[in-house]
């Protein structure tokens, strides 16, 4: 199959994902897609609602933090506990490409509980940047995007943006 990432405005973007029932070659197939795209597009992260397929399954690679590139993927992801303020920061995004804006209102650290691609349940602790890409990915399960979470400046910063980019 052939995937492409979908772009801001797309209003795919801003649906909530389903929950992933089973673990199936399907969903591998879609894990080994969305890392082949990653990759290709020198991204450090991916959704799967990012590619149109509207599934609770994020995926980053350890080369955002400066390790040795390595692909994690979480299916069902879920925060169960925050800690701290993450500084202010630029993010990007493959789906609003060439833009990248301030965010604020990041948490510093975060526990996350997923199933791994052997359908284990895993519950970790994040810290720092990796912890920020995660809540960035998991966001977009739940259709939001980082330019959901910049302030008014940045948002003005965007639209001059977009109009230099049409
Ligand atoms: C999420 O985003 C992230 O505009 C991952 O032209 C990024 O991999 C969270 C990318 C930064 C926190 C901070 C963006 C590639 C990649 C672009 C990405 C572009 C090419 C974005
Ligand atoms: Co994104």
């Amino acid at each position: 199959m052939e995937y492409k990432i979908l772009t801001y405005p797309d209003k795919e973007l801003k649906k909530v994902s389903a929950q992933i029932e089973k673990i199936d070659d399907e969903i591998l197939n879609l894990v080994k897609s969305m890392s082949e795209i990653m990759l290709k597009s020198n991204g450090i992260g991916l959704a799967a609602p990012q590619i149109g397929i509207k599934k609770k399954l994020i995926i980053v690679d350890e080369r955002a933090i400066g390790n040795e590139s390595k692909v994690i993927a979480m299916i069902n992801p879920q925060i169960l506990s925050y800690q701290g303020f993450y500084e202010e920061h630029d993010e990007g995004c493959l789906s609003v490409p060439g833009f990248y804006g301030k965010v604020s209102d990041r948490r510093r650290y975060i526990r996350v509980k997923y199933l791994d691609l052997e359908e284990q349940e895993q519950e970790i602790d994040l810290d720092n940047f990796l912890s920020v890409v995660v809540q960035h990915e998991i966001d977009h399960l739940n259709g939001i995007l980082f330019i959901d979470r910049i302030n008014f400046v940045e948002k003005l910063r965007f639209k001059k943006f977009l109009k230099e980019n049409k």
